[in-house]
């Protein structure tokens, strides 16, 4: 759970985002795929270049449902349980790449909403970012 003080930082973070997704997605991706070269063989169906479309694309849907989990902060698992299935069922992504995404986006955000990004605020969203990445990797047997 949540307190008042966490939701009222993660709720600010995912406001700024909004609007953004392409871009901060895309940006956070690409680190991903820059820090953590084996991530990318995930992808090998996608254009991963500078800019692409599919960067954003791909970066918009993962921070679009990481905003949607922030405005559900009481029940991210029921919030993304399709999300969750996909998955465990299709994508089968190894849950140790999650990490490695989730710093990613935090300091693709921390970059770009410095202000907002403050020690509780980075805390809160590192907290909000675990339980995501648990709930996606829920259904995995
Ligand atoms: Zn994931 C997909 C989200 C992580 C890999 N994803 C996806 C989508 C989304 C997401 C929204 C879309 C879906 C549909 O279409 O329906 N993810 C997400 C999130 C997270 C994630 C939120 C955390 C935080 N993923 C992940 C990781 C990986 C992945 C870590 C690896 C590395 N995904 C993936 C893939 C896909 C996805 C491969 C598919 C893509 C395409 O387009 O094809």
């Amino acid at each position: 759970t949540f307190s008042p003080i966490e939701k009222e930082a993660i709720i600010g973070v995912a406001d700024k985002v909004a609007g953004h997704e392409d871009a901060i997605g895309a940006e956070a991706l690409e680190r991903l795929f820059c820090c953590f070269p084996q991530t990318k063989t995930y992808f090998s169906h996608l254009d991963l270049s500078h800019g692409s479309k599919d960067l954003k694309r791909h970066g918009g849907n993962v921070m679009r449902a990481i905003g949607t989990a922030a405005h559900h902060l009481g029940d991210i698992d029921h919030a993304l349980s399709t999300l969750s299935d996909l998955h465990a069922q299709k994508l089968r992504v190894d849950p140790g790449n999650f990490k490695m995404l989730t710093h990613c986006i935090l300091v693709t955000v921390a970059i770009h909403f410095c202000e907002e990004f403050t020690p509780v605020a980075h805390a809160a969203l590192d907290k909000f970012l675990c339980k995501v990445s648990s709930v996606l990797v829920s259904k995995y047997r």
